[in-house]
């Protein structure tokens, strides 16, 4: 049995609205306690993750630690609704993108903008927050969902990011965006997902 990690409302809550999208079986364990933007509170000593964040995920005898990866681990490990690319089918390299997109690139520019960090550009690494947006404005004016016409894992991890970066004016909101958001969060899985946060 998967054991999920958790703390409400927070990157955790990604990953129950994917093991719901893909119908795996699992269970939650609630971490007590994760440290405050400004490093204040304390780690759950019951928390499996190396930097006691969550999400954290357990299967068998592996802890898997980073969304994007736990991400692709359960997309790969539960077939049945198809909700990434396999190795050797189409957009499998698009897929990949778009999981370390979110962390590598996404999340440090629009995190910038709100918590008035100063990334270096260019060969540092990062990019800046305008161009990350006129990035993902560009490609969801031309696709339905990130990678295509079909909802993927991506539409969580990169698209519930992105929604949640909105909601805080992180991102700035465009008729594009607030579309696309519109779409992913109308689905029940999310609905759920929200339901349940509130309840914990
Ligand atoms: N890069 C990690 C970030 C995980 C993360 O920072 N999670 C936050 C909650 S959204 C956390 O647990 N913070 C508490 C801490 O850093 O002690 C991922 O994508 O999984």
């Amino acid at each position: 049995m998967i054991t999920l990690y958790h703390r409400p409302q927070t990157r955790s809550s990604s990953i129950i609205w994917l093991l719901d999208e893909l119908e795996a079986p699992y269970q939650i364990k609630l971490v007590q306690s994760i440290r405050g933007p400004d490093g204040s509170g304390a780690i759950d000593p019951s928390n499996p993750h190396p930097h006691g964040k969550v999400p954290a995920l357990q299967d068998g005898g592996e802890t898997i630690y980073e969304s994007g990866a736990i991400a692709l681990y359960l997309t790969d490990k539960f077939r049945k609704k198809k909700l990434g690319p396999a190795p050797g089918e189409p957009k499998r390299g698009e897929y990949l993108s778009w999981l370390f997109y979110r962390p590598g690139v996404m999340e440090p520019a629009f995190m910038e903008r709100r918590f008035g960090i100063k990334h270096v550009y260019g060969a540092m690494g990062w990019a800046p927050p305008e161009e990350v947006e006129e990035m993902l404005n560009s490609h969801l004016s031309k696709n339905e969902y990130f990678l295509g016409d079909e909802f993927s894992a991506v539409d969580i991890m990169v698209g519930g990011g992105l929604n949640f970066m909105l909601l805080f004016k992180m991102a700035n909101e465009t008729p594009v965006l607030k579309e696309y958001c519109a779409r992913i969060t109308a689905r029940p899985a999310f609905r759920r997902m929200m339901e349940q946060d509130a309840r914990k």
